[in-house]
């Protein structure tokens, strides 16, 4: 078993489509681990996307996130469940993912795309970490 992070994004909470989006992840057959409905603060959304620090996007990103309380989560399941979780989220632009997808279903933007996952086993660990110190795999 292997474990991966979502964020249900302020976008998914204000638009009522937190049932639908976990409920796509319960119905494939994954489970949670954790599981909290959350305001971030900017300090811990700047060291989440330090990647993007020098995008033109970040501050927006940053504002975004915290503009509204967000369902932070694990997610576990087999070996490539980042795998798994990414691509049942679909591309971030949302206009350009495919149906079937959160994003080909449900968003239409690239910025308010409703859900984050982590993009590797390692981003997982360091995201996990980030968002739930106190998390640790029996
Ligand atoms: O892992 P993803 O969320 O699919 O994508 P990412 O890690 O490349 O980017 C993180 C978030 O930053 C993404 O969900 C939305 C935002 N973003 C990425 N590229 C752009 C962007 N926002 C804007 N406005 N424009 C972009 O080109």
């Amino acid at each position: 078993m292997a474990t991966t992070f979502i964020i249900l994004k302020p976008d998914a909470v204000e638009r009522g489509l937190v049932g639908e989006i976990l409920g796509r992840f319960e119905r494939r057959g994954l489970s949670f681990l954790a599981l909290e409905l959350r305001q971030l603060d900017k300090a811990v959304v700047q060291r989440h996307y330090i990647e993007h620090k020098d995008k033109p996007f970040y501050d927006d990103l940053v504002t975004f996130l915290t503009r509204g309380p967000v369902i932070v989560g694990v997610i576990e399941g087999p070996s490539q469940v980042v795998e798994i979780v990414r691509a049942m989220m679909g591309t971030t632009d949302s206009g350009k993912a495919s149906p079937g997808t959160i994003r080909g279903d449900l968003a239409m933007l690239v910025d308010e795309n409703l859900i984050h996952g982590s993009d590797s086993p390692e981003a997982a660990e360091r995201e996990i970490g980030l968002f739930f110190p106190e998390f640790r795999l029996a």
